[in-house]
């Protein structure tokens, strides 16, 4: 057999190691008395192009709103940055927004996105330095844990990014203590830009996480496909239903799958049991009001510097100054 062949037969025979952190997170989540899966799960390819699908859905306001009002607000928030910045994306995927700023900016420095997926973030970091003639450092990392900034980039006038209410996917805590950190690595003197989902009307906020065509549910539902894929697992798709809801107590929208029968399936050896009716909460998605945000990012050592919002006050955005 030449060498070729035996490779071709090794990659169809020989399975793919299981990521065990995957593994052990979902076991973990689905042993609670309210299961749950990790939302950071959601993003696998099919995953990444479905939610790439619900941006340019008609209910789902957010990734419009916000580019409208970065769009209309670049001038202004180029004047507060000033020249002479370093911008720092935390989860920049292609750089679509960031060539909002990018445009009105006048003479920044450097910029250094930063993402989890690697292939992506180096083919989107060359584009942008092409495009706009700008230094371009791109840092492949997690952004949700410890990392560094590249001995290249001076913590002299940075500027971080966040845009997409991602903020809204942290546990409060969480995000406070996700914006502490942005804040040291950042140092002294530095802003943070941010994109914030609003408070506003349930129906308005249910449709945007259930939406008529059904992506938002083949979204939550691609959790169960990527775990019987990657984990051996044996959820029937059939057996679970999409559910978004508000919860008005927390100030969030919700994602269940919601079990349609009394079931039992196998994972990593062991049973999982559900009742008709029972749920996996899969995400949560924070709203916050405009002065509910400015006490979060207190809470992270921010100070507000100007904040945003669309006319039909759908989506906030931040400029943030490090105290
Ligand atoms: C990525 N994140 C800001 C989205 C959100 O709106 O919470 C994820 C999402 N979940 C369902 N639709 C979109």
């Amino acid at each position: 057999m030449t060498a070729v062949a035996e490779t071709v037969l090794d990659a169809k025979t020989e399975p793919r190691p299981i990521d065990e952190a995957f593994l052990a997170s979902v076991l973990s989540g689905l042993s609670k008395r309210q299961k749950t899966i990790e939302s950071k799960y959601f993003y696998d390819a099919r995953g990444s192009q479905l939610f790439d699908a619900i941006t340019d859905l008609d209910e789902y306001y957010l990734t419009r709103a916000e580019t409208a009002l970065l769009k209309e607000q670049s001038a202004e928030i180029a004047t507060l940055i000033g020249t002479g910045a370093t911008l720092v994306e935390f989860g920049s995927g292609s750089s679509v927004k960031t060539r909002i700023l990018l445009d009105a900016l006048a003479a920044l420095r450097l910029y250094v996105p930063i993402d989890i997926s690697g292939e992506h973030l180096d083919a989107a970091a060359k584009q942008v330095a092409a495009d706009f003639s700008l230094p371009v450092i791109p840092l492949h990392a997690d952004y949700t844990s410890r990392f560094t900034l590249p001995h290249q980039v001076s913590r002299d006038r940075l500027v971080g990014f966040f845009p997409g209410s991602t903020i809204g996917n942290f546990e409060p805590d969480e995000a406070a203590a996700f914006l502490d950190r942005v804040r040291s690595l950042l140092g002294p003197a530095a802003r943070l830009l941010v994109g914030a989902d609003l408070q506003k009307d349930p129906a308005r906020l249910e449709a945007a996480y259930d939406d008529a065509q059904g992506v938002t549910a083949a979204f939550n539902l691609n959790l169960l496909v990527r775990i019987n894929r990657e984990l051996g697992g044996d959820f029937s798709l059939e057996a679970f239903r999409h559910k978004a809801l508000y919860n008005a107590e927390e100030g969030r929208v919700e994602m269940h799958l919601v079990s349609l029968a009394d079931q039992s399936l196998s994972l990593g050896g062991r049973q999982i049991d559900f009742t008709a009716g029972e749920t996996i909460h899969t995400e949560n998605s924070y709203k916050y009001s405009l002065e509910s945000f400015r006490e979060l990012a207190q809470r992270g050592g921010w100070r507000s510097e100007a904040a945003w919002t669309d006319p039909e006050g759908l989506f906030s955005f931040h400029a943030l100054i490090a105290e």
